[in-house]
């Protein structure tokens, strides 16, 4: 018999530079190498990237694991594509080689040519095939399991090399003579046919205590090809004497499956009669490494990179006055929290900016704060709401005016295509100004709006628009305010410091939101109008409820 040492030929690819090489050619160094190498099993991603973590050089994808793990046993119950789903995972998962443990390569050569070339567009480094009939059984089940015919199994060893797309993917032919009671000599025949069918490895298995015949065979082998092994059960033999008869590669078969076993048993059945964490908190990983495992912090960088940053503005609603004509049906509640066909006022303007993408709420209360009830929504009360103005609320809002957010009354009632014009207006502060109604847009209206350039209904005219002033100061208006206002980071950061200013200065009390727009005009900025003509309406009095249960 020709005895090749192939090991002494070819070395080992250093560490150094393992990236640009790739998996397969990894692994074939591996087998390769005149040192002992090592890989360990894994059966999902996750245990493949602790098994890379660790610092393996490359993974077991044990059938028995992946079985276990799947709940089936390791009979080939999970068919093929279901453990390539596995493997797929696990390729992408890991950046060290696989080796698959193929099983008896599920069905005939024909079988096995197909799973090769699966395997070897998922950038699976190798797969181990066992001298046995499909369906397996595991080799420490039962005993004498029966054998393939050896020219079968060669036959199916040469078809997978004829249909690797990959040169350096390799095939392990594993031998189950051992396991399956027969002398050493049928296994050495069953090595030899398989190394001359074109195996890159053998792997000779035993279920013995002692690794006694697996050192014997590697003896007798000679090195005629790379030999592997898995010593599971002989795991008390010092790992230096399979060294010392140059097995290439060692597998940790089945190690991973197991630890999670004993520590998920043991954490499900304290967790069960203990009924507390208190105990166990520092027993399990930290949710930090969940997320290291998988990856989060790439994603995050990813996103900062190509994730447009939706905007999400806030909304401060001011919802702190009665509405004293409202008399008896402002009794119990402010009149934000009337009802108009079956929904409040506040929570249809909530649901009205929701739908625009507004994910924050805060709702300045005062008067029967108890009775202000939606959903999801941070109030901040206004204990002076008696004796102060909206002003003042709005400067209770705190950060919620601090970035992008809406500015509304929270008495008002509107058509959504108005909040989708205010949301599309690219300014740092906007208003909404209805043109129409010119009867409550009389001199002496608080919110009498006079603007750069009046309203003009041609559809074309896009001509912009500012707020030159508001309120009762206003001759001549060109509409009325609605109580809408948009404002960017920008923006509110200027309505921030105005307030302040007029905090300082005594002025905040008292104050309206037009006498902050009229502060800030004056300070040179120019508020962006939105022009509409009708659609909405606010709630004053009895008359303008009934007016809002008829259109809204
Ligand atoms: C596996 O890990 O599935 C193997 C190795 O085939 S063993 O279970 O030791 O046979
Ligand atoms: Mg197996």
């Amino acid at each position: 018999m020709p005895v090749v040492d192939n090991k002494k030929t070819i070395r080992a690819t250093s560490a150094v530079g393992t990236a640009a090489v790739s998996k397969s050619k990894r692994l074939r160094d591996m087998l390769m190498s005149p040192d002992l190498r090592f890989i360990m099993e894994a059966h999902n991603g996750l245990s493949g990237k602790i098994v890379e973590e660790a610092g393996f050089e490359g993974i077991w994808a044990s059938g028995l694991s992946i079985s276990a793990a799947l709940g089936v046993r390791d009979s080939n119950e999970a068919s093929w594509t279901q453990v390539l789903e596995v493997l797929e995972f696990m390729s992408d998962a890991t950046t060290i080689p696989i080796l698959v443990d193929g099983d008896t390569g599920y069905g005939n050569f024909n079988n096995f040519r197909r799973l090769v070339t699966k395997l070897c567009q998922r950038d699976i480094a190798g797969v181990c095939i066992e001298d046995k009939l499909f369906p397996k059984t595991n080799s420490f089940l039962g005993s004498n399991q029966p054998l393939a015919d050896i020219e079968e199994f060669c036959g199916k060893i040469k078809a997978g090399k004829d249909c690797q797309t990959d040169p350096n993917f390799s095939i392990v032919a594993r031998i189950e003579a051992l396991i399956s009671g027969w002398p050493i000599e049928e296994a050495l025949r069953r090595a030899e046919a398989y190394h001359q069918a074109g195996a890159d490895a053998i792997l000779i298995h035993s279920k013995k205590k002692t690794g006694d015949e697996i050192l014997t065979f590697c003896r007798e082998w000679g090195n005629r090809c790379p030999v592997v092994i898995v010593p599971t059960t002989y795991y008390a033999t010092p790992t230096e004497r399979f060294r010392d008869v140059n097995v290439s590669l060692l597998i940790w078969a089945n190690h991973n499956v197991r630890a999670a076993i004993k520590a998920m048993r043991e954490i499900s059945r304290r967790l069960y009669e203990e009924q507390t964490l208190i105990t166990l908190e520092d027993e399990v990983a930290v949710l930090g490494d969940v997320f290291k495992l998988a990856g989060n912090e790439e994603l995050e960088r990813s996103e900062d990179r190509y994730l447009a940053k939706p905007k999400s503005p806030h909304a401060v609603l001011l919802a702190a006055t009665r509405g004293t004509a409202l008399a008896d049906l402002t009794k119990d509640k402010p009149k934000c929290m009337l009802d108009v066909r079956g929904t409040s006022i506040l929570q249809r303007q909530v649901d009205a900016l929701r739908t625009h993408g507004v994910r924050d709420f805060t709702v300045v209360t005062g008067y029967k704060d108890a009775a202000v009830i939606v959903a999801d929504v941070a109030k901040v009360r206004n204990a002076n709401y008696a004796e102060t103005g909206e002003a003042a609320s709005l400067a209770l809002a705190g950060t919620a005016l601090a970035s992008d957010c809406i500015v509304a009354y929270g008495d008002i009632v509107y058509r959504p295509f108005i909040l989708s014009m205010l949301m599309e207006k690219d300014a740092d502060i906007a208003v909404i100004v209805d043109a129409a109604g010119s009867g409550s847009a009389a001199a002496g209206s608080m919110d009498l709006a006079a603007c750069s350039v009046p309203f003009a209904a041609d559809y074309l005219d896009d001509t912009p628009v500012t707020l030159t002033g508001i309120g009762t100061g206003v001759s001549k208006g060109d509409g009325r305010w609605v109580g809408l206002m948009k404002l960017s980071a920008a923006g509110a950061a200027r309505v921030r410091a105005t307030l302040d200013a007029m905090a300082a200065d005594g002025t905040l009390a008292k104050a309206s939101i037009p006498d902050v727009l009229n502060r800030l005009i004056a300070a040179g900025e120019k508020p962006a109008v939105v022009y509409i003509t009708g659609n909405w309406l606010d709630v004053n009095d009895a008359f303008d409820l009934a007016q809002a249960r008829n259109v809204a």
